[in-house]
């Protein structure tokens, strides 16, 4: 019998820095109705999720940075996320700045849960590939995320849930292969992130104009080279004068794109995924077991180093 995941991206429009955590939280719930209404069971919001993308300032005052973060998940501003959740019979995936106090001191992460349909969290990924800088730039929109983040520090797990084998990153993940192949390893079914990406990112017009097809790019290598699915969640639009990417996509093992964003605005995408459309790749052209050569990695990682021989 196949195992069908009817899935949800819940894209959002801008979010602007006026906006509280209620109304936020407001627009988050009535993603999830939609979602549920269109048959989902599985609704992937995106990251930094329930405030503006913050990294883009410099914010010197600690008492305002903290307020952009969770304190505890869920809180009183996110409970109602988790009650409708419970009430729907369905499960999310989540993106926010978290702020824990961990090893007798203060840490943040930029981080995502998975939740199941009964609303109980039955995963936590912090983000482990932080881009941008930790010191302002010569430029408008600042990418402060290594100012304020600290790299994850709980590895690339996958969990059992919704019948398969649930994994999440955020973002800047979606570009390095390490990120779905170490899931891969783990038989992920079904890969979720959430990203917020502008238009100027690296500040060189020749790979910036290149932002959509790289976009997709990265989220489709992911999805064939580890026969999973791949949903990708955007935050896009301008907001507060930064014009960042939409094209939330759900992404088939085959890497095709099953489902994509039209909008630049809050808009739910929906796919039938059967996660057993994974089995044929895994067990053809990428059957790990029998075709990856870890050995061969090994040797050239470890014996000749990460750098090109030098020139004869
Ligand atoms: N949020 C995030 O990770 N964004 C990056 C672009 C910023 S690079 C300065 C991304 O990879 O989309």
């Amino acid at each position: 019998m196949a195992r069908i995941v009817h899935a949800a991206a819940a894209q959002m429009g801008p979010i602007a820095r006026s906006e509280t955590r209620k109304d936020t939280v407001r627009r988050l719930v009535a993603l999830m109705r939609e979602a549920k209404g269109r048959g989902a069971e599985l609704v992937v919001f995106t990251e930094l999720a329930l405030t503006t993308f913050f990294p883009r300032w410099l914010i010197e005052d600690e008492a305002e940075l903290d307020s952009f973060y969770e304190k505890e998940m869920p809180g009183p501003e996110t409970q109602p996320l988790f009650d409708e959740a419970k009430k729907l019979g369905v499960g999310f995936y989540l993106g926010y700045a978290e702020l824990v106090v961990e090893d007798g001191r203060k840490r943040r992460f930029n981080t995502s849960i998975l939740v199941d349909r009964s609303g109980a969290i039955i995963g936590k990924y912090r983000k482990v590939h932080l881009p941008g800088f930790a010191e302002p730039q010569p430029r408008d929109h600042q990418h402060l995320e290594k100012r304020y983040f600290e790299p994850g520090n709980l590895g690339f797990q996958v969990w059992r849930g919704f019948g398969g084998v649930m994994g999440m990153c955020i973002c800047n993940d979606r570009r390095w292969p390490e990120t779905y192949r170490v899931m891969g390893l783990q038989q992920v079914e079904m890969v979720m992130l959430g990203y917020n990406t502008p238009y100027n990112h690296t500040g060189h017009p020749d790979i910036d104009s290149l932002t959509q097809f790289h976009n997709h790019l990265s989220m489709q290598a992911g999805a064939y080279q580890n026969a999973t699915w791949v949903i990708g969640t955007a935050k896009c639009g301008v907001e507060e004068g930064s014009n960042m990417v939409g094209q939330s996509a759900i992404i088939a093992p085959s890497g095709e794109i099953v489902a994509q964003a039209v909008s630049l605005e809050d808009e739910i995408i929906t796919a039938r995924c059967d996660l057993d459309l994974g089995k044929r790749y895994r067990e053809t052209i990428f059957n790990f077991a029998k075709h990856r050569e870890p050995e061969a990695y090994r040797l050239i990682v470890e014996r000749k180093g990460a750098v090109p021989p030098p020139e004869k």
